[in-house]
Formats: structure tokens, C-alpha cells, sequence
């Protein structure tokens, strides 16, 4: 898959009042070079709806579009890929409905990050780094599992879960060269602007490599 830096996901609930569209545009506009379509909340056509018109975006901007757990939704939408957690699909029989489209698979420990990686994930999300309310549910893993899966695992892997400008200097410190957010980035009163500032982080960080 093509490289990535910044992945944005969506989250209507930390934009009330704001065109999705618009914020995630504006993300793009910033540097967010991935996007992700999440949305627990809405019935089949819609979501349909909205990943229609993230392909279209997405499309225009030369950026990669994933799906979260639909991959019905990601074919018929013409997505680049799916993202499944732990309890979705198994990726094995994922890979056989969407061929050589892009998996990406939630990890929360080596193990899970491991057979990932074994069964062809095309990356990996590696979180919760910290609390985070957007997945409340999730137990945080600490810098220390994003330092092994550094060592350890050789597809691409993002660092996902209560990142924060404001936090995301030692996230990088602990060997990630991608960065994953959703209240940071589309809660912003500057969305354009906070990516910026995530990809100058970024890019500081890999120099440093
Ligand atoms: N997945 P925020 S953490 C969607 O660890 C998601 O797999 C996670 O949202 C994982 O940037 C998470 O607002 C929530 O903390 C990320």
C-alpha cells in the first residue's frame, strides 16, 4: 500500500453542526493522507451514502479510503480497503471477498500483532496508546507495546487511541512514523490547522530516523 503519515478517521460526534464532508476535507487539506469511514451508528444506505461521498473526496485528492468493519460497504463504495477490530471477520476470509484491497487490522498486543502480520494484514493499528473516550471500552497498551511492535513486526503500523498534539512527541519517540487520531483531529476548531502541526511533528520525527 502506498505510505502514510497522517490517518484521519471519522467522527460525527465531536463535529455536531459540521458537514462531514467539510471537516474531512479540511483534514486532507492539512495533511491527513489516509481516511477512515467509522460509524457505529448509522443504518446500512447511509453509511452507504457517506462512504459514496468519501470515495469522491478522497478520489479528487489522491488520498487511500478505508471502511471500518462493512465490507460490503468497502466494495460497493470502490474503498481502497477495510479496517477490522479483533472480533470482525477473520482476516483470512476478509482477504477472500476483497481480493488485493488493503486490510488493516486493530492489534492491542504482539500476539495479535504477530498473526496479523502472519495472515497478511496489509498494516496494522496499534492502540489504545492512551484512554480514550471515542473507544472507551479498550484498555490503553502503553508506549511500551508501540516500542515492540517497532522491534518487532515489518508491515506498516500506526499508533492509534487518546493521541493529542500535545502527547504525540513521545508516541513517536516510541518508534511509530504514523500517526492515527479522530477527536484530535475532527473535534478541532481548526481541523486543517491541528494537522499541520501533526505532520510537522511527524516529519520532525523521521528526520530523526
Ligand atoms: N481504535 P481518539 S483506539 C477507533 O486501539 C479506535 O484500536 C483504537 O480515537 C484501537 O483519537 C480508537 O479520539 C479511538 O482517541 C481513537
Amino acid at each position: 500500500m502506498k505510505d502514510f503519515r497522517l490517518y484521519a478517521i471519522t467522527g460525527e460526534q465531536f463535529h455536531p453542526g459540521r458537514d462531514l464532508i467539510e471537516v474531512m476535507e479540511e483534514a486532507i487539506m492539512g495533511g491527513a493522507d489516509i481516511l477512515q469511514l467509522r460509524d457505529k451508528h448509522s443504518g446500512r444506505e447511509e453509511l452507504l451514502r457517506k462512504a459514496k461521498d468519501l470515495r469522491v473526496l478522497t478520489r479528487k485528492h489522491g488520498v487511500t479510503f478505508i471502511v471500518n468493519d462493512h465490507v460490503d460497504i468497502a466494495l460497493e463504495a470502490e474503498a481502497d480497503g477495510i479496517h477490522l477490530g479483533q472480533g470482525d471477520m477473520p482476516l483470512t476470509e476478509a482477504r477472500k471477498l476483497v481480493g488485493g484491497k488493503i486490510i488493516g487490522i486493530s492489534t492491542h498486543a504482539i500476539e495479535e500483532a504477530l498473526a496479523a502480520e502472519e495472515q497478511g494484514a496489509d498494516y496494522i493499528g496499534v492502540g489504545p496508546v492512551y484512554p480514550t473516550a471515542t473507544k472507551a471500552e479498550a484498555a490503553p497498551v502503553s508506549l511500551s507495546y508501540v516500542r515492540e511492535v517497532a522491534a518487532r513486526i515489518r508491515i506498516p503500523f500506526v499508533a492509534i487511541g487518546g493521541i493529542k498534539l500535545d502527547n504525540v512527541d513521545a508516541v513517536l519517540a516510541a518508534g511509530t512514523t504514523r500517526i492515527c487520531a479522530v477527536s484530535e483531529i475532527v473535534g478541532s476548531s481548526d481541523v486543517a490547522g491541528t494537522c499541520r502541526a501533526f505532520i510537522r511533528k511527524i516529519e520532525e520525527s523521521r528526520s530523526r530516523i
